[in-house]
């Protein structure tokens, strides 16, 4: 079992997507990060095992293009490897159709395109009963504030990758905290934190996804 584990983060790591996927030419007619991790879950590996491969590939390409090893494009087939992984778990972290424990609004923040660690967060707060409004990437400072009016009573996530962006993450905390005073809101994302969290004046941060969940439960009361 460890062997297929070790498989489904090489295929993160080299961004191998499918069997079919010809990239990259020296895995050509492998399984990739979809069929392997079909293959894990049908035989009982724990769908956090298998997400912390995904992380650790993740890692690995990260720390590669940190090094000009490697460019934009190998990151975005990496990506989308991992979005291939993601598609078989995501039923691992939901609940079915509970009546919802209330609202959160999530998004990654104006100029960052990074959204593979806010679809996380969203897979497990709503696999604990939240409903979430996700609205993408590259989220304007009004598109939350729209929302947020439309949702009366509801938290808001925001998350950042670049350090660059989490300015704009402190724009959008600060109005969101100067027009809705009430409304929660939690901060996250490999640059972002808790320091920065409280600087900025959101109510919460965490590092990863169950944190949100914490967050929420104690944070918000219906
Ligand atoms: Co980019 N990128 N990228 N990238 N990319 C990083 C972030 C980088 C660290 C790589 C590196 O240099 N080693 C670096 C940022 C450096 C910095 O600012 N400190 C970087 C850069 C520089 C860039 C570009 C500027 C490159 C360029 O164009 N020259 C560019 C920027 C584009 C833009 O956004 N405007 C860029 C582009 C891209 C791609 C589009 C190609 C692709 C993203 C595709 C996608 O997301 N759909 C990409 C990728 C894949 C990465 C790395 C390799 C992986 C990111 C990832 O998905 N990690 C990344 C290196 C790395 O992280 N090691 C890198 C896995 C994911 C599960 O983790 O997102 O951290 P993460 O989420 C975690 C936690 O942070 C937390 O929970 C998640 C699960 O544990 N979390 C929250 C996240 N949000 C949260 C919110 C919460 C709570 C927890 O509450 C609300």
């Amino acid at each position: 079992m460890d062997e297929l584990i070790e498989k489904i983060s090489l295929c993160i790591e080299r961004g191998k997507i499918n069997k079919s996927s010809s990239y990259p030419s020296n895995m050509k007619g492998e399984d990739g990060a979809d069929e392997l991790s079909r293959q894990a879950l049908d035989n009982g590996v724990n769908p956090d095992a298998i997400l912390q491969a995904c992380n650790d590939g993740m890692h690995k390409i990260g720390e590669k293009f940190s090094r000009n090893e490697v460019f934009v494009p190998e990151l975005l087939m990496s990506a989308n490897a991992m979005k291939a992984v993601m598609a078989h778990l995501k039923p691992y972290f939901q609940l079915g159709s509970v009546k919802a424990k209330g609202k959160f609004i999530l998004g990654t923040v104006s100029g960052d395109l990074h959204d593979i660690g806010k679809n996380l967060v969203a897979m497990v707060v709503e696999g604990d009963g939240w409903e979430v409004i996700d609205l993408g990437v590259d989220v304007k400072v009004a598109k939350f504030i729209q929302t947020i009016k439309d949702n009366p009573g509801c938290a808001v996530g925001l998350s950042a990758l670049l350090t660059t962006t989490m300015a704009n993450m402190t724009k959008t905390v600060q109005e969101i905290k100067t027009q809705f005073p009430d409304t929660k809101v939690i901060v996250g994302g490999a640059p972002v934190s808790l320091d920065a969290a409280e600087k900025m004046g959101a109510d919460g941060y965490s590092a990863d996804p169950q944190g949100a969940v914490t967050f929420l439960n104690q944070t918000i009361t219906l």
